[in-house]
């Protein structure tokens, strides 16, 4: 049986004297159940082949197929180019890279948000590129009673063409991921967790708007949540070793990659678990982009 050993922080545990490829029915019960107890979970030396690494997300749920090929269950989250050469600032992939470096849940600025995310290490740089993760669970525990008052009941648009163009990276027209020119998602600010029933907050780069305050407000408090949540001990930031996987419940916790050395490479393998519909999907509203966020001929 896997030994679970939980890490120094609000959250997360590390998952040994298992391999995530070969689990027997109660090995899958010890894991699920700790993924739903601890919300994070680092597998260390499981050097998952693809078809393993999507086979154990299976066992969460339905895979989501992400561009930049939406045939494929697995993504490559590199810097590193098929042709050997390494991309470079201008290009869209490297302003995703840079995008992922700001805390954000995953797919959120869809209609269907992410259950899960499983990333795995292949190659790693010399220093930086960890990825941290941060509670939302303990974030929202610890609010004091003035601003929970003050957020409950309030929603937030999330939007990636906002997110990106406030990196300085705006879509060009027709190019990106992402929902919004059907509507953005409005989501709760807080969020019930639907196995556990434990309520965390629901923030990350992505929010950006509540509707019935003024933008700039919405982006203040907005700003105040994360700054607030992102804190010892509900943050964990790990080192990777080639063959890790690391797996988070995007519906509690919060993440983001560590900069790096861009002329170093670095490759991760990345699998995301759809959320279910009946937790996840939330209706469009109708949003209006800002100017400054819509998506221009060429980009700045
Ligand atoms: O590269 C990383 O460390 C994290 C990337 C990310 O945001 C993700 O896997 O969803
Ligand atoms: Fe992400």
């Amino acid at each position: 049986m896997p030994t679970i050993t939980p890490l120094d922080a609000s959250f997360g545990a590390v998952v040994t004297n298992i391999k995530v490829a070969d689990m027997d029915a109660a090995e899958w019960r010890a894991v699920e159940d700790a993924f739903h107890e601890y919300a994070a979970l680092v597998f260390p030396d499981q050097h998952p082949s693809e078809e393993e690494q999507i086979a154990f997300g299976e066992r969460f749920g339905d895979i989501e197929l992400l561009r930049p090929d939406p045939t494929k269950k697995a993504v490559p989250i590199t810097n590193l180019k098929e042709d050997g050469s390494l991309y470079t600032k201008d290009e869209f992939r490297f302003k995703t890279l840079r995008g992922n470096e700001g805390w954000h849940t995953d797919s959120s600025y869809m209609p269907l948000a992410a259950k899960a995310s499983i990333l795995s290490a292949i190659q790693v740089p010399s220093k930086g590129g960890e990825t941290a993760l941060s509670d939302m669970r303990d974030a929202y525990d610890k609010l004091d009673a003035e601003t929970r008052g003050k957020i409950e009941g309030l929603s937030a648009y999330h939007s990636l063409y906002q997110s990106q163009a406030k990196n300085g990276f705006k879509f060009k027209t027709g190019e990106g991921y992402g929902y919004h020119n059907k509507g953005a998602p409005l989501r709760p600010l807080i969020k019930t967790h639907p196995v556990t029933g434990r309520k965390s907050l629901f923030i990350g780069r992505h929010a950006y708007e509540i509707p019935g305050m003024p933008r700039d407000e919405a982006q203040a408090l907005l700003d105040d949540l994360l700054d607030f949540a992102v804190r010892p001990p509900r943050v964990y930031t790990h080192q990777w070793q080639p063959g890790d996987i690391m797996m988070w419940d995007n519906r509690c916790i919060l993440h983001r990659a560590c900069p790096y050395d861009h002329s170093e490479i670095r490759i991760m393998r990345h699998v995301r678990v759809a959320g279910e519909p009946e937790s996840e999907l939330v209706e469009t509203g109708r949003d209006d982009l800002a100017d400054d966020f819509q998506p221009s001929a060429s980009n700045r």
